[in-house]
Protein backbone atom coordinates (compact mmCIF):
# COMPACT_ATOMS: atom_id res chain seq x y z
CA UNK A 1 0.00 0.00 0.00
CA UNK A 2 2.68 2.17 0.95
CA UNK A 3 4.29 1.40 -2.68
CA UNK A 4 1.10 2.01 -4.31
CA UNK A 5 0.54 5.62 -2.61
CA UNK A 6 4.31 6.27 -3.59
CA UNK A 7 3.59 5.45 -7.37
CA UNK A 8 0.62 7.68 -7.05
CA UNK A 9 2.61 10.63 -5.89
CA UNK A 10 5.83 9.99 -8.38
CA UNK A 11 2.60 10.03 -10.91
CA UNK A 12 0.79 13.07 -10.13
CA UNK A 13 4.03 15.34 -9.32
CA UNK A 14 4.81 14.43 -12.77
CA UNK A 15 1.53 15.15 -14.52
CA UNK A 16 1.80 18.55 -12.50
CA UNK A 17 4.78 19.21 -13.68
CA UNK A 18 4.11 18.85 -17.62
CA UNK A 19 0.82 20.82 -17.44
CA UNK A 20 0.23 23.82 -19.45
CA UNK A 21 -3.34 25.19 -18.32
CA UNK A 22 -5.32 25.87 -15.42
CA UNK A 23 -7.96 23.67 -16.40
CA UNK A 24 -5.72 20.93 -16.73
CA UNK A 25 -4.43 21.35 -13.00
CA UNK A 26 -8.43 21.12 -12.16
CA UNK A 27 -8.75 17.79 -13.77
CA UNK A 28 -5.38 16.68 -11.70
CA UNK A 29 -6.29 17.75 -8.56
CA UNK A 30 -9.24 16.49 -8.76
CA UNK A 31 -8.34 12.72 -10.25
CA UNK A 32 -5.24 12.70 -7.43
CA UNK A 33 -6.83 14.24 -3.91
CA UNK A 34 -10.85 14.23 -5.13
CA UNK A 35 -13.43 12.54 -2.64
CA UNK A 36 -13.16 9.26 -5.77
CA UNK A 37 -10.12 10.40 -6.44
CA UNK A 38 -6.52 7.81 -6.66
CA UNK A 39 -5.73 8.13 -2.80
CA UNK A 40 -8.79 8.34 -1.67
CA UNK A 41 -9.90 4.92 -3.28
CA UNK A 42 -6.54 3.30 -1.95
CA UNK A 43 -7.54 4.68 1.68
CA UNK A 44 -10.57 2.34 1.42
CA UNK A 45 -8.36 -0.74 1.99
CA UNK A 46 -6.98 0.34 5.08
CA UNK A 47 -9.28 -1.37 6.75
CA UNK A 48 -7.50 -4.78 5.98
CA UNK A 49 -4.10 -3.08 7.05
CA UNK A 50 -3.08 -4.38 10.75
CA UNK A 51 -3.75 -1.42 12.90
CA UNK A 52 -0.08 -0.83 14.07
CA UNK A 53 0.37 -0.23 10.23
CA UNK A 54 -3.19 2.67 9.96
CA UNK A 55 -1.38 5.48 11.31
CA UNK A 56 1.42 4.88 9.26
CA UNK A 57 -0.07 4.80 6.16
CA UNK A 58 -2.63 7.02 7.32
CA UNK A 59 0.45 9.66 8.03
CA UNK A 60 1.82 9.27 4.61
CA UNK A 61 -1.40 9.38 3.18
CA UNK A 62 -1.62 13.25 4.39
CA UNK A 63 2.22 13.76 3.82
CA UNK A 64 1.64 12.88 -0.15
CA UNK A 65 -1.63 14.87 -0.16
CA UNK A 66 0.17 17.83 1.17
CA UNK A 67 3.35 17.31 -1.05
CA UNK A 68 0.58 17.32 -4.01
CA UNK A 69 -1.29 20.08 -2.50
CA UNK A 70 1.27 22.08 -2.78
CA UNK A 71 2.75 21.10 -6.27
CA UNK A 72 -0.16 22.17 -7.61
CA UNK A 73 -0.62 25.34 -6.04
CA UNK A 74 2.83 25.92 -6.71
CA UNK A 75 2.12 25.77 -10.91
CA UNK A 76 -1.08 27.46 -10.20
CA UNK A 77 0.81 30.42 -8.99
CA UNK A 78 3.54 30.42 -11.97
CA UNK A 79 0.31 29.80 -14.83
CA UNK A 80 -1.45 32.90 -13.45
CA UNK A 81 1.61 34.69 -13.23
CA UNK A 82 2.61 33.66 -16.57
CA UNK A 83 -1.03 34.45 -18.13
CA UNK A 84 -0.66 38.40 -16.75
CA UNK A 85 2.25 38.46 -18.45
CA UNK A 86 0.71 37.38 -21.47
CA UNK A 87 -2.26 40.01 -21.01
CA UNK A 88 0.10 42.79 -19.99
CA UNK A 89 2.07 42.21 -23.02
CA UNK A 90 -0.93 42.06 -25.55
CA UNK A 91 -2.62 44.91 -24.15
CA UNK A 92 0.67 47.52 -23.86
CA UNK A 93 -0.30 50.93 -24.18
CA UNK A 94 2.08 53.12 -26.18
CA UNK A 95 1.70 56.57 -24.53
CA UNK A 96 4.32 57.94 -26.16
CA UNK A 97 1.34 58.11 -29.51
CA UNK A 98 0.15 61.30 -30.69
CA UNK A 99 -3.62 61.71 -29.27
CA UNK A 100 -6.39 61.81 -32.24
CA UNK A 101 -7.30 65.73 -32.44
CA UNK A 102 -11.48 66.90 -31.63
CA UNK A 103 -11.84 68.54 -35.06
CA UNK A 104 -13.04 72.04 -33.64
CA UNK A 105 -15.27 74.40 -35.45
CA UNK A 106 -15.19 77.85 -35.83
CA UNK A 107 -17.28 80.91 -37.66
CA UNK A 108 -17.75 81.33 -41.12
CA UNK A 109 -15.65 83.96 -43.01
CA UNK A 110 -18.43 85.60 -44.17
CA UNK A 111 -19.61 85.83 -40.20
CA UNK A 112 -16.35 86.76 -39.10
CA UNK A 113 -16.53 89.96 -41.68
CA UNK A 114 -20.29 90.83 -40.60
CA UNK A 115 -18.97 90.52 -36.70
CA UNK A 116 -16.18 92.71 -37.76
CA UNK A 117 -18.52 95.77 -39.42
CA UNK A 118 -21.23 95.20 -36.89
CA UNK A 119 -18.50 96.03 -34.07
CA UNK A 120 -16.98 98.74 -35.75
CA UNK A 121 -20.63 100.41 -36.55
CA UNK A 122 -21.93 99.57 -33.14
CA UNK A 123 -19.13 101.42 -31.65
CA UNK A 124 -20.46 104.39 -33.49
CA UNK A 125 -23.76 104.18 -31.77
CA UNK A 126 -25.71 102.07 -34.66
CA UNK A 127 -28.12 99.36 -33.78
CA UNK A 128 -27.68 95.64 -35.40
CA UNK A 129 -31.47 94.92 -37.30
CA UNK A 130 -32.61 91.86 -38.73
CA UNK A 131 -35.74 91.40 -40.95
CA UNK A 132 -38.01 88.66 -42.77
CA UNK A 133 -36.02 87.09 -46.07
CA UNK A 134 -39.48 86.34 -47.19
CA UNK A 135 -40.65 89.64 -48.10
CA UNK A 136 -43.58 91.87 -49.97
CA UNK A 137 -43.36 92.98 -53.17
CA UNK A 138 -43.60 96.90 -51.09
CA UNK A 139 -41.15 96.30 -48.54
CA UNK A 140 -38.53 95.14 -51.01
CA UNK A 141 -39.20 97.33 -53.92
CA UNK A 142 -42.09 99.86 -53.84
CA UNK A 143 -41.18 101.81 -50.72
CA UNK A 144 -37.50 101.99 -51.78
CA UNK A 145 -38.95 104.05 -54.88
CA UNK A 146 -38.49 101.25 -57.57
CA UNK A 147 -41.71 101.66 -58.60
CA UNK A 148 -44.02 98.74 -60.69
CA UNK A 149 -41.88 98.47 -64.56
CA UNK A 150 -38.68 99.83 -63.01
CA UNK A 151 -35.97 97.93 -64.89
CA UNK A 152 -34.98 96.39 -61.23
CA UNK A 153 -37.61 94.65 -60.47
CA UNK A 154 -37.72 92.58 -63.45
CA UNK A 155 -38.83 89.12 -62.70
CA UNK A 156 -35.76 87.72 -64.36
CA UNK A 157 -34.01 89.10 -61.13
CA UNK A 158 -35.90 87.90 -58.33
CA UNK A 159 -37.83 84.50 -56.76
CA UNK A 160 -41.17 85.08 -56.55
CA UNK A 161 -43.28 83.00 -54.25
CA UNK A 162 -46.74 84.61 -55.41
CA UNK A 163 -47.22 87.56 -56.83
CA UNK A 164 -46.91 89.59 -53.67
CA UNK A 165 -44.27 87.80 -51.97
CA UNK A 166 -40.62 87.47 -52.84
CA UNK A 167 -36.72 86.43 -51.15
CA UNK A 168 -35.52 89.60 -50.48
CA UNK A 169 -33.14 91.46 -53.25
CA UNK A 170 -31.02 93.75 -50.68
CA UNK A 171 -31.44 94.07 -46.86
CA UNK A 172 -32.81 97.36 -47.56
CA UNK A 173 -36.73 96.54 -46.19
CA UNK A 174 -35.36 95.86 -43.49
CA UNK A 175 -34.76 100.18 -42.83
CA UNK A 176 -37.72 100.84 -44.60
CA UNK A 177 -39.72 98.67 -41.82
CA UNK A 178 -37.72 100.05 -38.93
CA UNK A 179 -38.47 103.68 -40.31
CA UNK A 180 -41.93 103.03 -41.24
CA UNK A 181 -42.20 101.72 -37.51
CA UNK A 182 -41.31 104.72 -36.52
CA UNK A 183 -43.54 107.00 -38.55
CA UNK A 184 -41.28 109.89 -39.00
CA UNK A 185 -40.99 110.52 -34.92
CA UNK A 186 -37.10 109.57 -34.41
CA UNK A 187 -33.44 109.47 -35.61
CA UNK A 188 -32.80 106.50 -36.99
CA UNK A 189 -28.88 104.67 -36.65
CA UNK A 190 -29.08 101.28 -37.74
CA UNK A 191 -27.52 98.76 -39.85
CA UNK A 192 -28.45 95.68 -40.84
CA UNK A 193 -26.74 92.22 -41.86
CA UNK A 194 -28.26 89.21 -43.60
CA UNK A 195 -28.91 87.08 -47.02
CA UNK A 196 -30.07 87.91 -50.04
CA UNK A 197 -31.39 86.46 -52.90
CA UNK A 198 -31.34 87.26 -56.99
CA UNK A 199 -32.07 85.07 -59.83
CA UNK A 200 -28.97 84.53 -61.64
CA UNK A 201 -26.70 81.17 -62.78
CA UNK A 202 -23.99 80.67 -60.13
CA UNK A 203 -20.77 81.11 -61.10
CA UNK A 204 -17.33 82.28 -59.67
CA UNK A 205 -18.16 85.96 -59.42
CA UNK A 206 -22.57 85.11 -59.58
CA UNK A 207 -24.60 83.10 -56.49
CA UNK A 208 -28.06 82.91 -56.44
CA UNK A 209 -27.73 83.46 -52.59
CA UNK A 210 -25.62 85.91 -50.88
CA UNK A 211 -24.83 88.36 -48.23
CA UNK A 212 -25.32 92.43 -47.94
CA UNK A 213 -25.12 95.02 -44.98
CA UNK A 214 -26.18 97.46 -45.48
CA UNK A 215 -26.59 100.83 -43.09
CA UNK A 216 -28.69 103.84 -42.36
CA UNK A 217 -28.60 107.28 -40.62
CA UNK A 218 -31.60 109.51 -40.52
CA UNK A 219 -31.95 112.62 -38.09
CA UNK A 220 -32.07 116.48 -38.39
CA UNK A 221 -29.07 118.12 -40.66
CA UNK A 222 -27.42 114.79 -41.61
CA UNK A 223 -25.28 115.98 -44.58
CA UNK A 224 -22.85 114.10 -47.39
CA UNK A 225 -19.80 115.10 -45.37
CA UNK A 226 -21.20 112.93 -42.57
CA UNK A 227 -21.40 110.15 -45.02
CA UNK A 228 -17.85 110.59 -46.71
CA UNK A 229 -16.47 110.93 -42.86
CA UNK A 230 -18.17 107.69 -41.70
CA UNK A 231 -16.69 106.06 -44.68
CA UNK A 232 -12.80 106.75 -44.55
CA UNK A 233 -13.42 105.57 -40.95
CA UNK A 234 -14.80 102.30 -42.13
CA UNK A 235 -11.85 101.70 -44.79
CA UNK A 236 -9.24 103.10 -42.64
CA UNK A 237 -10.80 100.41 -39.38
CA UNK A 238 -11.61 97.66 -42.19
CA UNK A 239 -8.50 97.43 -44.45
CA UNK A 240 -5.92 100.01 -42.66
CA UNK A 241 -5.14 103.10 -41.42
CA UNK A 242 -3.14 103.91 -44.90
CA UNK A 243 -6.10 103.15 -46.89
CA UNK A 244 -7.72 106.52 -48.82
CA UNK A 245 -10.89 106.47 -50.47
CA UNK A 246 -12.70 108.27 -53.26
CA UNK A 247 -16.04 108.88 -54.00
CA UNK A 248 -17.32 108.42 -57.65
CA UNK A 249 -20.65 109.82 -59.20
CA UNK A 250 -23.15 106.27 -59.62
CA UNK A 251 -27.24 105.88 -59.61
CA UNK A 252 -29.34 104.07 -57.47
CA UNK A 253 -33.05 104.64 -57.12
CA UNK A 254 -33.08 105.12 -53.10
CA UNK A 255 -30.54 107.71 -52.58
CA UNK A 256 -30.18 110.94 -54.60
CA UNK A 257 -26.88 112.07 -55.03
CA UNK A 258 -25.95 108.25 -55.29
CA UNK A 259 -22.28 107.27 -55.21
CA UNK A 260 -19.72 104.76 -55.17
CA UNK A 261 -16.87 104.33 -52.65
CA UNK A 262 -13.45 102.99 -53.66
CA UNK A 263 -10.29 102.30 -51.51
CA UNK A 264 -6.75 102.83 -52.43
CA UNK A 265 -5.10 99.65 -53.57
CA UNK A 266 -3.30 97.76 -50.86
CA UNK A 267 -1.63 95.16 -53.00
CA UNK A 268 0.51 98.28 -54.88
CA UNK A 269 -0.34 101.29 -52.83
CA UNK A 270 -1.54 102.77 -55.70
CA UNK A 271 1.12 102.22 -58.25
CA UNK A 272 -1.99 99.86 -60.11
CA UNK A 273 -1.81 95.86 -60.11
CA UNK A 274 -3.73 93.13 -61.30
CA UNK A 275 -5.98 93.86 -57.93
CA UNK A 276 -7.00 97.04 -58.73
CA UNK A 277 -6.87 96.33 -62.66
CA UNK A 278 -3.86 99.07 -62.82
CA UNK A 279 -6.54 101.88 -61.57
CA UNK A 280 -5.11 101.84 -57.69
CA UNK A 281 -8.39 101.64 -56.98
CA UNK A 282 -10.95 98.89 -55.42
CA UNK A 283 -14.79 99.24 -55.69
CA UNK A 284 -15.91 98.28 -52.36
CA UNK A 285 -19.34 99.94 -51.69
CA UNK A 286 -22.30 102.02 -53.18
CA UNK A 287 -24.07 104.83 -50.89
CA UNK A 288 -25.28 108.28 -51.06
CA UNK A 289 -27.97 110.53 -49.51
CA UNK A 290 -31.15 108.85 -48.96
CA UNK A 291 -33.99 110.08 -51.64
CA UNK A 292 -36.66 111.84 -50.49
CA UNK A 293 -39.19 110.13 -51.49
CA UNK A 294 -37.82 106.69 -49.41
CA UNK A 295 -38.17 109.34 -46.21
CA UNK A 296 -41.41 110.38 -47.19
CA UNK A 297 -42.68 107.22 -47.66
CA UNK A 298 -41.77 106.18 -44.30
CA UNK A 299 -43.26 109.18 -42.44
CA UNK A 300 -40.19 111.75 -42.19
CA UNK A 301 -41.07 115.59 -43.12
CA UNK A 302 -38.34 116.01 -45.36
CA UNK A 303 -37.70 119.62 -44.53
CA UNK A 304 -36.54 118.67 -41.40
CA UNK A 305 -35.14 115.10 -41.97
CA UNK A 306 -32.17 113.95 -44.15
CA UNK A 307 -30.03 111.15 -43.96
CA UNK A 308 -27.44 108.68 -45.52
CA UNK A 309 -27.11 105.18 -46.73
CA UNK A 310 -24.51 102.64 -47.94
CA UNK A 311 -24.62 98.83 -48.90
CA UNK A 312 -21.53 96.46 -49.51
CA UNK A 313 -21.45 92.44 -49.97
CA UNK A 314 -19.73 90.86 -47.45
CA UNK A 315 -18.56 88.30 -50.18
CA UNK A 316 -16.79 90.24 -52.43
CA UNK A 317 -14.95 92.15 -48.97
CA UNK A 318 -14.13 88.48 -47.77
CA UNK A 319 -12.59 87.50 -51.40
CA UNK A 320 -11.38 90.95 -52.26
CA UNK A 321 -9.68 90.82 -48.28
CA UNK A 322 -7.72 87.21 -48.59
CA UNK A 323 -7.97 87.17 -52.23
CA UNK A 324 -10.51 83.93 -52.98
CA UNK A 325 -11.14 83.49 -56.48
CA UNK A 326 -14.47 82.14 -56.54
CA UNK A 327 -17.68 83.05 -54.26
CA UNK A 328 -19.17 79.29 -54.31
CA UNK A 329 -16.31 78.41 -51.95
CA UNK A 330 -18.98 80.00 -48.93
CA UNK A 331 -21.59 78.35 -49.70
CA UNK A 332 -20.32 74.39 -50.72
CA UNK A 333 -18.93 74.25 -47.24
CA UNK A 334 -15.70 72.80 -47.60
CA UNK A 335 -14.29 72.77 -44.64
CA UNK A 336 -10.46 72.71 -45.95
CA UNK A 337 -11.60 75.81 -47.50
CA UNK A 338 -13.36 77.08 -44.13
CA UNK A 339 -10.84 76.25 -41.51
CA UNK A 340 -8.37 78.18 -43.08
CA UNK A 341 -10.26 81.49 -41.40
CA UNK A 342 -11.24 79.81 -37.89
CA UNK A 343 -8.37 82.11 -36.71
CA UNK A 344 -10.31 85.35 -38.13
C1 LIG B 1 -24.55 98.32 -53.15
C2 LIG B 1 -25.35 99.56 -52.92
C3 LIG B 1 -26.81 100.64 -51.42
C4 LIG B 1 -28.51 101.63 -50.08
C5 LIG B 1 -27.82 100.53 -50.50
C6 LIG B 1 -30.55 102.28 -48.88
C7 LIG B 1 -31.52 101.85 -48.02
C8 LIG B 1 -32.56 102.68 -47.70
C9 LIG B 1 -32.63 103.92 -48.24
C10 LIG B 1 -31.64 104.30 -49.10
CL1 LIG B 1 -33.80 102.17 -46.67
N1 LIG B 1 -30.62 103.49 -49.41
N2 LIG B 1 -29.52 101.46 -49.18
C11 LIG B 1 -28.15 102.88 -50.57
C12 LIG B 1 -27.13 102.98 -51.50
C13 LIG B 1 -26.45 101.88 -51.94
O1 LIG B 1 -26.17 99.49 -51.80
O2 LIG B 1 -23.79 98.29 -54.02
N3 LIG B 1 -24.76 97.31 -52.34
C14 LIG B 1 -24.04 96.08 -52.46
Amino acid sequence: MKAELQAIEAEALEKVEQIESLKELQDVQVTYLGKKGSITTVLRGMGKLPAEERPVIGQLANDIRATITSAIEAKETALSEAALEEQLKEEVIDVTLPGRSVQKGGPHLLTSIIQEIEDLFIGLGYEVREGPEVETDYYNFEALNLPKGHPARDMQDSFYITDDLLLRTHTSPVQARTMGALNGAQPVRMICPGKVYRRDSDDATHSHQFTQIEGLYVDKNVRMSDLKGTLDLFAKKLFGEDREIRLRPSYFPFTEPSVEMDISCAVCEGKGCNVCKRTGWIEILGAGMVHPKVLAMAGYDTDIYTGFAFGMGPDRIAMLKYGIDDIRQFYTNDHRFSKQFHHV
